[in-house]
């Protein structure tokens, strides 16, 4: 495997505890969904390259640090320094947990005072493979459009979904900085 890459970004997954965070990491940098995984303490970081096409249609290769931080309110306190330096992020909620969808505007205040601007985000509505669904895909849809991010539905337990939501946030950063070094 080749370890050379055209950019490095730094991604915070953000989202209350239990959405999925650690299981999408999981699933998309080792292709597998464990069930036993242990609450996040902290922080943790995966690293996995993905390629993307740039503006001008040739694939580069993108190297994604991805950090899963704890979701936990006891975590609050150390999570903005997790935010530091990150180029873009995923924010990530549980379909079949409104709560967690209601909460999702407090995660974009956190991420906001502590890195003091707006990064690229990308909208995960998780665990689409459980029956008693309750934030219908529409809601999801609407909330991404207000802040003018992608909308994705995934499932860490099929897989589905998972590399799309990576794949938009990697576009979306190579098409920024393109732009802003043309
Ligand atoms: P977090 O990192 O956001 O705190 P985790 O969340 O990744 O630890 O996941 C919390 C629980 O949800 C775990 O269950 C995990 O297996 C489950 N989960 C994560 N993603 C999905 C999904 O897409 N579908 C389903 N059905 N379950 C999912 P346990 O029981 O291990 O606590
Ligand atoms: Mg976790």
């Amino acid at each position: 495997m080749s370890s050379s890459y055209d950019y490095l970004f730094k991604i915070v997954v953000l989202g209350e505890g239990a959405v999925g965070k650690t299981a999408i990491v999981t699933r998309f940098s080792h292709g597998f969904f464990r069930t036993d995984y242990k609450t996040t303490i902290g922080s943790q970081f995966a690293v996995k390259n993905i390629e993307t096409p740039s503006m001008h249609g040739n694939r580069l290769t993108v190297k994604l640090q991805i950090w899963d931080v704890a979701g936990q309110s006891r975590f609050q306190i150390l999570r903005p320094m997790y935010y530091r330096g990150s180029s873009g992020g995923l924010l990530v909620y549980d379909v079949s947990r409104r709560r967690t969808f209601i909460v999702l505007e407090e995660w974009l205040d956190e991420l906001r005072k502590a890195i003091g601007k707006d990064i690229p985000l990308v909208l995960v509505a998780n665990k689409t493979d459980l029956p008693d669904r309750v934030v219908a895909p529409s809601e999801g849809r609407e909330f991404a459009d207000a802040h003018g991010m992608p909308y994705v539905e995934s499932s860490a337990k099929t897989g589905e979904g998972i590399l799309d939501v990576f794949e938009q946030l990697a576009t979306t950063l190579v098409h920024n900085r393109e732009s802003a070094s043309d």
